[in-house]
């Protein structure tokens, strides 16, 4: 029954033609991005922000799934009803980051290792019965010159693992999210390489840890140059290696995959997508996943932008929001072209 409801979910979740709206930013990188706009890092910016958020109006008509974060799970609007509500009566599926973040990682000098496993399976029963119905964990890999290391990738794929089959065993979800960075100056050719290396040995963690393929989602970096890398590939180029990686090593099983947008420009993320999702309509390619979004900053940067903590702006950067959303949406659908977008 389980199992069933786990594969019900995911479906839910990427099968419908949406995607996800990822606000779990934790609290030191929601306030260094408010830092950022000048606005105040409290707690009550931190819950109005994400009011705004959840009340945007049609939000649900491009996202299908919202991810939490433990401060934000918890709250609720001014008027008292809880965030967890407003997004179920919105048809968004409530889902929550349940890592605890990267610490070093002991002997790989310039690595992390993503924490959180302590504890997780209560922390897991607290958050199904929040309303939680999918959770998050997110384990960085750097391709940095003599990066990364083996001990790296394995360490954080077996942690990956265990949080999904506890997420399995709670009757969440589990987004699995692998992410190599953007930032640095190696070439696309170098993040393709380590992405591949990285989900092979997540996918044989999760084989080893018996994950339920069909019960979960995988939330992969897309295969770009690095931020400082001279060469910067077209759309299309970024597309066509993205689709190479992820056939290579993603398991017909897994029913979505859901990318972070990592820092790119909201409008050039949308674009990518789409071109990935030309891709994959195509006649030839046969994918046999949903390819969808579960973007943080280039859906949320925007609207952030209009914001900057006024009352008298909140209708703009919903406004600004949901036009993101759509676009994405559309990205979806091969149909988003910049014409979409304000002069
Ligand atoms: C990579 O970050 C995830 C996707 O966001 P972007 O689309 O902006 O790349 C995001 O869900 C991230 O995991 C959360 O914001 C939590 O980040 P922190 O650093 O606070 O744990």
């Amino acid at each position: 029954m389980i199992a069933q409801d786990l594969m019900d979910t995911a479906h839910q979740l990427v099968g419908g033609g949406k995607g996800l709206l990822a606000m779990d930013e934790s609290t030191p990188t929601c306030d260094e991005r408010f830092a950022g706009t000048g606005i105040p890092q409290t707690v009550e910016a931190r819950r109005a922000w994400r009011e705004l958020l959840v009340t945007t109006p049609r939000l649900g008509d491009s996202i299908s799934g919202a991810i939490l974060y433990d401060e934000t799970i918890r709250q609720q609007k001014k008027d008292g009803t809880p965030f967890v509500k407003v997004l179920a009566e919105a048809g968004i599926i409530p889902g929550i980051k349940v890592d605890t973040g990267e610490e070093d990682l002991a002997g790989y000098p310039g690595e992390k290792i993503t924490e959180g496993l302590d504890g997780l399976r209560e922390r897991l029963r607290d958050y199904f019965q929040m309303g939680a119905r999918f959770a998050k964990w997110r384990a960085v890999v750097s391709p940095a010159e003599g990066l990364p290391s083996r001990g790296c990738i394995e360490a954080n794929a077996h942690g990956l693992a265990r949080y999904a089959a506890l997420c399995q065993e709670a009757g969440l979800v589990p987004i699995v999210e692998p992410e190599v960075l953007m930032a640095g100056e190696h070439t696309m050719e170098r993040c393709r390489e380590v992405t591949e290396e990285t989900l092979r040995s997540v996918f044989a963690q999760l084989s080893a840890q018996r994950v339920l393929l069909e019960g979960m989602i995988l939330k992969p970096n897309m295969v770009l140059p690095g931020l400082r890398c001279p060469k910067q590939e077209g759309v299309d180029e970024v597309a066509a290696a993205t689709v190479k990686c992820l056939r290579r090593v993603v398991p017909a099983a897994v029913p979505g995959i859901a990318f972070l947008s990592g820092g790119q420009p909201a409008e050039l993320a949308s674009a990518r997508l789409n071109a990935i999702n030309i891709i994959s309509m195509s006649a030839t390619a046969r994918l046999p996943w949903a390819l969808v979004f579960s973007f943080a900053r280039a859906i949320q940067q925007p609207a952030l932008e209009i914001w900057r903590g006024r009352e008298s702006c909140v209708a703009l950067a919903q406004d600004t929001l949901a036009h993101r959303a759509r676009c994405n949406r559309a990205a979806l659908h091969g149909e988003y072209t910049t014409a979409m977008e304000p002069a």
